[in-house]
């Protein structure tokens, strides 16, 4: 697996001049005197919260919607560089407006089949045994059917994925508390919002990992992400993942929601659909190079990408730079997580020729990421939830990237 970047880094030649070569900078220039003194902040100035360079300009973005309402943001993936979103940048999807929650007024009700009703102040949850865990979120509504859509960006193709560490107390201890009682098979959770999100989870996934969450990325949870409290729930389409959490009912049958009827589920060619969807497929992209970017010129370039799967971790990605034609494996970096991003990387010279650039992953269970005309044969074309297509990204002779699959 470590293969082809060992083999490259043996060949030599590549990297000679631009890494080896100290005395040259990466565009062959001869050193000068280096920066100049730069400007300084005052003498003694400190901040209570600090703030990313001015020169840096990475951001979330936005389609502007004809009723003026704004309802999802995306993360720019083509910036990232470990598997971590900064808070600041991870994607947001609300149906209605972010509440704004005092956590000294809020409360989380724990009723139905339970032998012991149970109602915590945030400040009671925090006392509890709690877990921090690196999740992905991601929208089943991320990346689309490209047929149907014109996105060039990989912010605007996969932007609705972001990867975080959470930090709560998993759900199963307070169901523990409460007493579940012998009929209980479901639980109905409820947002705090103005949408009154609320979604049906089967008391299995309950048990085994969902997190009430407080934190993220060693903060609390940003009001976008559902302050003060949410829900995590590990590997699963974020939709069910209900944030400014407020209420759990433990029933014994899932309640057919809106967000599980009329929303989140999936058409098929023959009429029926495919309902309670919950696992995302195994998924990767190319954040380097990818759509929109553009490369200075022929020479060495690390490909690299995220990869990651709602059915455990990844296994194996791959990577094509001839349009489909070759795959070599590219490089995990550790840790590789599961219901993680996975970062990957793949050294690779660019001869300045039309190329195509291109990533598939494999996770434990052996899922794969099927190309966009096999995942419209089986699911047909309104299928448009949970489509894990492989990305492709063409460079061109100016070194310009766009999306190859529009
Ligand atoms: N209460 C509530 N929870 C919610 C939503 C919402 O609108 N209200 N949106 C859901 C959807 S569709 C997604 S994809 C995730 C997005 O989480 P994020 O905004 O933290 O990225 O939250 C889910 N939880
Ligand atoms: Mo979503």
């Amino acid at each position: 697996m470590k293969s082809s970047r060992r083999r490259f880094l043996q060949d030599g030649a590549i990297l000679t001049g631009l890494v080896a070569g100290t005395v040259r900078s990466a565009s062959g220039q001869t050193p000068g005197p280096g920066p100049e003194n730069p400007a300084h902040r005052s003498a003694g100035f400190v901040s209570a919260m600090g703030e990313r360079s001015r020169f840096e300009a990475s951001a979330r973005i936005w389609s502007d919607s004809s009723t003026g309402r704004v309802t999802s943001s995306r993360t720019p993936l083509q910036d990232s560089k470990g598997i971590i979103t900064p808070s600041m940048l991870h994607f947001e999807r609300h149906h209605a407006r972010v509440p704004e929650i005092d956590p000294r007024r809020h409360r989380l009700l724990i009723h139905g089949l339970v032998d012991r009703p149970l109602i915590f102040t945030v400040a009671e949850l925090e006392r509890l045994p709690s877990i921090s865990r690196i999740y992905f979120l991601e929208c089943s509504g991320n990346s689309r059917n490209p047929r149907r859509g014109n996105a060039e960006t990989a912010q605007q193709t996969h932007g609705m994925t972001s990867c975080s560490e959470w930090t709560g107390v998993p759900l199963s201890l307070l169901l523990q508390e409460a007493g579940v009682q012998r009929e209980a098979s479901w639980l109905v959770a409820e947002g705090a919002d103005a949408a009154k999100m609320t979604r049906s989870i089967p008391l299995t996934k309950a048990m085994d990992d969902i997190l009430v969450a407080y934190g993220q990325n060693g903060g609390a949870l940003r009001p976008e992400q559902g302050y003060p409290l949410r829900l995590l729930i590990p590997g699963w389409e974020g939709n069910i993942s209900i944030k400014w959490l407020r209420q759990i009912q433990v029933v014994d049958q899932p309640y057919m929601t809106r967000e599980e009827t009329s929303r989140y589920t999936d058409l098929l060619p023959d009429g029926r659909a495919r309902q309670f969807t919950f696992e995302m497929d195994p998924k990767s992209v190319i954040t380097f190079p990818s759509g929109g970017g553009n490369l200075p010129g022929p020479g060495f370039y690390e490909i690299t990408g995220l990869a990651w799967s709602g059915r455990g971790a990844i296994r194996r990605v791959e990577v094509s730079t001839d349009g489909g034609a070759n795959w070599q494996d590219a490089q995990l970096q550790e840790p590789v997580l599961r219901f993680a991003h996975t970062r990957f990387r793949f050294a690779w010279k660019w001869d300045g020729g039309e190329a195509v650039v291109q990533s598939r992953c494999i996770d434990e269970q052996g899922g794969f990421q099927p190309t966009v005309d096999e995942l419209i044969r089986v699911r047909g074309t309104n299928y448009n939830y949970h489509h894990n297509h492989i990305q492709a990204w063409k460079i061109n002779r100016d070194g310009s990237v766009r999306n190859a699959l529009v």
